[in-house]
């Protein structure tokens, strides 16, 4: 069999245990509520064999970098005549596993993906590559044991943007400084990469000490209610530096430092993650003092690697996206320049 009737045949067959699944999936309506699997963004019409297909599950929509990563993805798909099959997993990786296997089910051409945790994914990367699914994945990492179950990964350099924040506190504190830390969602990649390329960089002084550390989920509301927890304990009134590793929970933290009465960007100095619009507002009214980028705009890099993988062409295993270091001083400028 060769490589196009095994897909056709692995189609039906396909097709056949989704026919099945629905069948048990209305018996079982009436008994309890079948676990919510995400929102689909597109009608459940099946996959048409002439149009290219794409099946992406997104984590969510907790930040403003995510919004913006989701509009790139889709207006990509359809300023290039792709069918996507967009499934949104409301932070919940259970949510992206069942999206990504209803993806084989249906049979689409390519499988996207950002992966919520860097952990958990060998068994359904194994099921795609048995169904001869090639898959992308786009913004996080993950970590597997078979270089195989993915073609590449297209993605910023979480370690060095770490680097990066750090290295502007440094200088902007003059080697000292009492950092309050809020993390992004627990085991994901860029929580993961971005504390360990901060930690790298302050290593040799000493003087930059993390006082306060705790994840505030990539959130504005985590963001601040952490931030006001940080700020009512015991070593609350010694911080004077913020580390969040993106710009929503910064936001959010910056709620928080007003609340207690102090001046975010003066009393703390603030560098955050991602670059976002209201960022750079927060930057130009003298609230947030530094942000790292990392470009959400994923489409074209995402789309252009599918278009290649189904023209059978070379694709890079790594792609990097590239961006900048963001301060105060120009945020009035830089601000009308921003895409996201
Ligand atoms: O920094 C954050 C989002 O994975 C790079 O996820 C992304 C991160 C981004 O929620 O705002």
């Amino acid at each position: 069999m060769n490589w196009n009737s095994r897909r056709r045949a692995l189609r039906l067959m396909a097709a056949a245990i989704a026919g099945l699944a629905t069948a048990c999936e209305k018996k079982s309506e009436t008994q309890a509520p079948a676990p919510d699997a995400g929102k689909s963004g597109t009608s459940a019409a099946p996959t048409t064999e002439n149009k290219r297909s794409v099946g992406f599950s997104q984590i969510g929509a907790e930040s403003d970098w995510r919004k913006a990563n989701t509009e790139s993805i889709q207006a990509e798909a359809a300023a290039r005549g792709f069918e996507l099959e967009f499934a949104d997993a409301q932070q919940k990786q259970e949510n992206q596993i069942k999206a990504l296997r209803a993806f084989v089910v249906k049979g689409v051409d390519v499988i996207a993906f950002s992966p919520v945790v860097e952990t958990g994914w060998e068994p359904v990367l194994k099921e795609i590559k048995q169904a001869g699914i090639p898959v992308v994945l786009t913004d996080r990492a993950v970590e597997v044991s078979d270089p195989d179950l993915y073609v590449t990964f297209i993605g910023a350099d979480f370690v060095e943007e770490g680097r990066r924040a750090a290295r502007w506190l440094i200088k902007e504190m003059g080697g000292k400084a009492m950092v309050a830390e809020l993390q992004g969602t627990p085991g994901s990649a860029p929580a993961i990469d971005r504390k360990r390329g901060f930690e790298e960089e302050i290593k040799s002084h000493p003087d930059i000490k993390i006082i306060k550390s705790q994840s505030g989920e990539f959130t504005r509301s985590k963001g601040r209610e952490v931030m006001e927890t940080f700020l009512k304990s015991p070593e609350g009134k010694q911080i004077n530096a913020l580390y969040a590793h993106n710009d929503d929970m910064a936001l959010g933290a910056i709620q928080a430092i007003e609340e207690a009465g102090l001046k975010p960007g003066v009393d703390i100095k603030i560098v955050s993650i991602d670059g976002v619009r209201s960022a750079f507002e927060a930057m130009a009214a003298g609230k947030l003092n530094c942000t790292v980028e990392c470009n959400p705009l994923l489409g074209p890099q995402l789309f252009d690697a599918i278009e290649a993988i189904l023209a059978k062409k070379p694709v890079e295993r790594r792609i990097v996206t590239p961006s900048g270091v963001f301060e105060q001083a120009t945020a009035a400028e830089d601000i009308k320049t921003r895409k996201y």
